[in-house]
């Protein structure tokens, strides 16, 4: 399968970030000879032409993350309150390894790559994020997946002390998300644990989250704790407060608008006072990888 996102997103502009190599990452990605695998080395500047990642100001100052506030400079603002270390992962339901894996576990044997993926906001914002992360699947058969196992359901931790924005009844917290199984196994699914080759920021999920390309923002939910294997659809945060709004896919479609606005084109952050616009791409330009697992689903009804 071609992997476009090898050779259609550029990364011109990261060389000086490039110096900022995370040893926590390094190790996990199994020392020295594990930093071709993150990315970092020079196979990753390929790209000919094609889309250039958003600067790290941009990524870090410009977020979504309720549990510490709704305006978009709160999580920048108040997520250096979120204790990242220690931290664990219980991983449980329907698999044959259960338990509460500390980062370090779940990190143990995991390959770390750079993925430079193109990110679309519901809200019909847009940038490009290069990710450090390990591909989903690789965790899943850790842990092994039984086999009655149709979604994975994943929780962000939820710490009043830690987080001032969970005193608002914004959200039914935890925040909650889902996948189903062969979504969560794809291999552009991934658990990001860097940007920029760094430790991945509190306000965007430190200390791992989930990163779906393909589909609207709020799947790629933050500081996970909880990871379930389901035979049923599991409850999301987003369908359970509008569930006429948010659907359980929430799959990137410029054809099916938001029912209060279109979903046609995006603002790309970063382009300046006049923010650009630009088209967006049915699965968020991942057509060609993605378009298979919903093969005879209408995704008018399925959004
Ligand atoms: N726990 C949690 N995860 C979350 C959110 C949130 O509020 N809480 N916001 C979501 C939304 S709406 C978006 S667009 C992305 C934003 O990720 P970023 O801030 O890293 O760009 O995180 C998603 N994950
Ligand atoms: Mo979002």
């Amino acid at each position: 399968m071609a992997h476009r996102w090898t050779n259609d997103l550029t990364h011109d502009d990261v060389t000086p970030e490039r110096a900022w190599l995370n040893r926590r990452q390094i190790i996990a990605a199994g020392g020295l000879a594990g930093l071709a695998a993150t990315g970092l080395a020079p196979r990753a500047t390929a790209a000919p032409e094609g889309l250039k990642p958003n600067t790290w100001e941009e990524i870090t100052t410009y977020n979504n993350f309720y549990e510490f506030g709704t305006g978009k400079g709160d999580p920048a603002e108040n997520a250096h309150m979120l204790t990242t270390s220690p931290w664990s992962i219980t991983i449980d339901g329907l698999v044959d390894r259960p338990g509460d894996y500390s980062f370090e576990e779940v990190m143990e044997g995991m390959t770390v790559e750079e993925r430079i993926y193109r990110f679309r906001c519901v809200e019909a914002w847009s940038m490009v994020i290069p990710w450090n992360g390990f591909e989903l699947a690789d965790l899943l058969d850790k842990v092994g997946v039984k086999a009655e196992a149709r979604y994975v359901a994943f929780e962000t931790a939820l710490r009043p002390d830690e987080m001032p924005g969970v005193r608002f009844p914004v959200l039914d917290w935890p925040y909650v998300e889902g996948l189903r199984l062969d979504e969560a196994r794809h291999p552009l699914t991934i658990m990001a644990t860097g940007i920029y080759g760094r430790d991945i920021p509190n306000q965007n999920g430190a200390p791992i989250r989930l990163v779906v390309p393909w589909k609207y923002g709020f799947k790629s939910i933050k500081s996970i704790v909880r990871i379930t294997l389901t035979e049923d659809e599991p409850p999301t945060s987003w369908n359970k407060a509008n569930p006429r709004e948010y659907g359980f896919y929430s799959n990137v479609n410029p054809e099916v608008d938001h029912p209060r606005w279109s979903q046609a084109t995006e603002r790309v952050i970063g382009s300046g006072l006049f923010a650009r616009r630009q088209p967006t791409l049915m699965f968020n330009g991942y057509e060609e990888e993605v378009a298979s697992l919903y093969e005879g689903m209408d995704l008018t009804e399925n959004y």
